[in-house]
């Protein structure tokens, strides 16, 4: 149950300094306040209500609360199709309190400290939560701002970004408005959430061109960071063919540094050859940010040397705090960060807690199941699936690196309703137990 208890002294000048302050100490969780909960679980992304959801049928409503600062909670993956023209950004948006587990407590706020010797963290409106049991699920960072003339490019046409909901309309804007010269799509140096996002906006910019009989005035041309198209021997064949057949060109190991929006230009660094930079001239340019780990969690005792939380692959308990799990893209899980990946990663984390409360062994394994529905046009999709060893593992009993109208029709009208009626509501774990069923007497 929350218990709100008495401020701390180093709140109180500021509770006093408010005219309502005093009586807001016994009053409202939004200010100088402590409050308990038996299961806290920071950031409500995908991860963090799904993991609500579970922790609600297991705790009980009144023991668990969710830290999460965001009003709307938007369906990431279809942004895709968002940049694409082929839905609106309207579709992808939820309030966060429609979403939210009913009964349990929304702490509207963020996170500025955890401490986990304490089992405390405090808010940036200077409540103290303390806690028993603690998920971390704050996602990653999007760090725009590494480029030089980002995010102020932004204000002029013919850029944009999928990865933020300020920039994904920018995308369609620029498409629409395509005349001639190039179309640009970049992948920084960095890891990155659903790494076939930044290419398959490149897939659809050809096929919108293609449709609009423009694409004769057009140079594709994908640069990426990566010495790879795809991670994926066998799903990244099918794309070397692809861009090879629609003549986008593809350059490796190039990262964007520069951005002149003014000039409608972008710098690309030589990641082999140091210091050896390209100036590329765009009439379109999707831009994909460098990430990172979320400020909090850098530097703090949850995380590893590079910032991510530090969590056992198997079960995702933390490795030092017995009390502390994570889940999603904040975390060190060796795996490609996507929203395919918190589902599978969900039933192995609920199943981790429920042991942990018996003082037993976590037991299931998470395989580290992903998967990147790879958009290739207007009604294909190439379903990348696989496992901590990057070896596909495929859900259907078909050969799954073929591009497939039914893969397509399922990306962009089946998974939102299985993530806002399934996951969110913390039925959905992966497809890990149709896979056994799908794939019965075969080899
Ligand atoms: P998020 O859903 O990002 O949630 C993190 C939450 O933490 C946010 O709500 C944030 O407000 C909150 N937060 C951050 N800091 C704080 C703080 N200090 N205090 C409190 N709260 C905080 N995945 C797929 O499976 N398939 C796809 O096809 C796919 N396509 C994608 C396409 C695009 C363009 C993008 C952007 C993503 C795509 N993904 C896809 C990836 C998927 O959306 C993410 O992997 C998934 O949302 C991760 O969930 P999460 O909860 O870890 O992070
Ligand atoms: C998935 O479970 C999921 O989360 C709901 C996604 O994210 C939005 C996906 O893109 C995919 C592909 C899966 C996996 C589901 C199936 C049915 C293969």
């Amino acid at each position: 149950m929350s218990t709100l208890l008495r401020c701390r002294p180093a709140f109180w000048n500021q509770c006093q300094s408010n005219s309502i302050g005093i009586l807001h100490l016994h009053t409202s969780s939004n200010a100088c306040s402590k409050e308990h909960y038996k299961m806290l679980v920071l950031g409500g992304g995908s991860a963090g209500i799904t993991m609500g959801a579970r922790m609600k049928r297991k705790f009980g409503a009144k023991n668990v609360a969710i830290v999460e600062p965001s009003e709307m909670h938007y369906y990431q993956p279809i942004w895709t199709l968002v940049g694409a023209g082929a839905k609106t950004l309207d579709s992808s948006g939820r309030t966060t309190a429609s979403v939210m587990p009913s009964g349990v407590k929304w702490v509207k706020s963020s996170v500025q400290e955890i401490s986990p010797d304490t089992n405390t963290v405090r808010t940036d409106n200077g409540v103290e939560i303390t806690y028993e049991y603690l998920i971390v699920a704050l996602g990653l960072e999007l760090h725009f701002d590494k480029i030089k003339g980002l995010p102020e490019g932004f204000e002029y046409s013919k850029i944009g970004s999928n990865y933020s909901v300020k920039t994904v309309e920018k995308t369609w804007n620029a498409l629409q408005n395509f005349k001639e010269g190039n179309a640009i799509f970049s992948f920084p140096n960095t890891p990155v959430k659903c790494a076939g996002a930044p290419q398959k906006i490149m897939y659809l910019t050809d096929a919108y061109l293609r449709k609009t009989g423009r694409r004769a005035n057009a140079t594709v041309i994908y640069n990426t960071s990566l010495p790879v198209l795809f991670g994926i021997k066998k799903y990244a064949d099918t794309l070397w063919e692809i861009v090879k057949k629609r003549d986008l060109q593809v350059n490796l190991r190039q990262n964007l540094i520069e951005v002149r929006a003014d000039k409608q230009e972008a710098v690309f660094e030589n990641l082999d050859k140091p210091g050896e930079t390209k100036v590329f001239e765009y009439e379109m340019l999707h831009v994909t940010p460098p990430m990172g780990p979320t400020a909090v969690l850098k530097g703090s005792l949850l995380s590893d040397a590079s910032g991510w939380l530090d969590v056992d692959k198997d079960n995702l308990q933390h490795k030092k705090y017995p009390n502390v799990f994570g889940i999603g893209d904040c975390t060190n899980l060796p795996t490609a960060k996507t929203g395919a990946a918190v589902a599978a990663q969900s039933s192995v984390l609920d199943r981790t807690i429920t042991k942990v409360l018996k003082k037993e062994k976590p037991d299931k394994k998470y395989d580290g199941y992903t998967s990147c529905p790879l958009v290739t046009s207007y009604n294909t999709v190439v379903l990348a699936e696989f496992d901590y060893n990057g070896q596909p593992l495929e859900t259907f009993p078909i050969d799954q690196s073929k591009e497939r109208r039914i893969m397509y029709h399922m990306k962009a009208d089946v998974m939102p309703h299985l993530y806002w009626h399934g996951l969110l509501k913390g039925w959905w774990g992966g497809p890990g137990p149709y896979r056994k069923i799908m794939h019965l007497g075969m080899k």
